[in-house]
């Protein structure tokens, strides 16, 4: 099945200069980059995306680690499309815990765990297509995805709205 997924190369990752290797190891998958951009983690995005761990003991940290609070405060957004992507990018990326992630897994090659118990693994990929879907529409507008209806959108008329240009 044709599937879209996000992936995140977390503040760890950006730090360490691993985009390009990270990049590279993902294209083994000949899957498609439909979309991509480096981001700014506000405390609320961080909070929304990691919503489902907000009763764990390591919550506060694992927010702090992604807005960038002991790296850098940027992170690489994508979404890839294709054939069992989910799967493919999660095989990938390797165990959550990157001490049990197989060497050769992008977990494997450059997590840690912190000693405060983090895992800085690097690299976040959706698990299943709902939280695909969950975790696109939180990190993208459907302008900024380059594939006609990957999900469904509504149109609005924004009266006063006020946007940046250049000068
Ligand atoms: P996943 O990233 O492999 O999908 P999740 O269970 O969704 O794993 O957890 C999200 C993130 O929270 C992980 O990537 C990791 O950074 C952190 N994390 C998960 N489980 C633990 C844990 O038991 N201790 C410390 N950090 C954890
Ligand atoms: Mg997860």
């Amino acid at each position: 099945m044709k599937e879209s997924t996000l992936v995140i190369v977390k503040p760890d990752g950006l730090q360490k200069s691993l985009t390009g290797n990270i990049l590279t190891r993902l294209a083994e998958t000949k899957l498609i980059i439909i979309a991509s951009k480096i981001a700014v983690v506000s405390r609320k995005l961080a909070e929304a995306h990691y919503c489902h761990l907000k009763d764990k003991p390591f919550f506060e940290e694992l927010v702090k680690y992604l807005t960038g609070e002991y790296h850098t405060h940027r992170v690489m957004a994508l979404v890839y499309y294709g054939e069992d992507a989910i799967q493919k990018v999660r095989k990938i990326c390797g165990a959550t815990n990157p001490e049990e992630a197989e060497p050769g897994t992008i977990r494997g090659s450059y997590g840690r765990i912190t000693t405060k118990g983090v895992y800085e693994n690097a690299i976040h990929a959706s698990g299943a297509p709902e939280e695909a879907k969950r975790e696109i529409e939180l990190w993208f507008e459907p302008d900024e995805i380059v594939f006609e209806n990957l999900y469904p959108t509504r149109e609005v008329v924004l009266s006063q709205h006020k946007k940046r240009m250049w000068a």
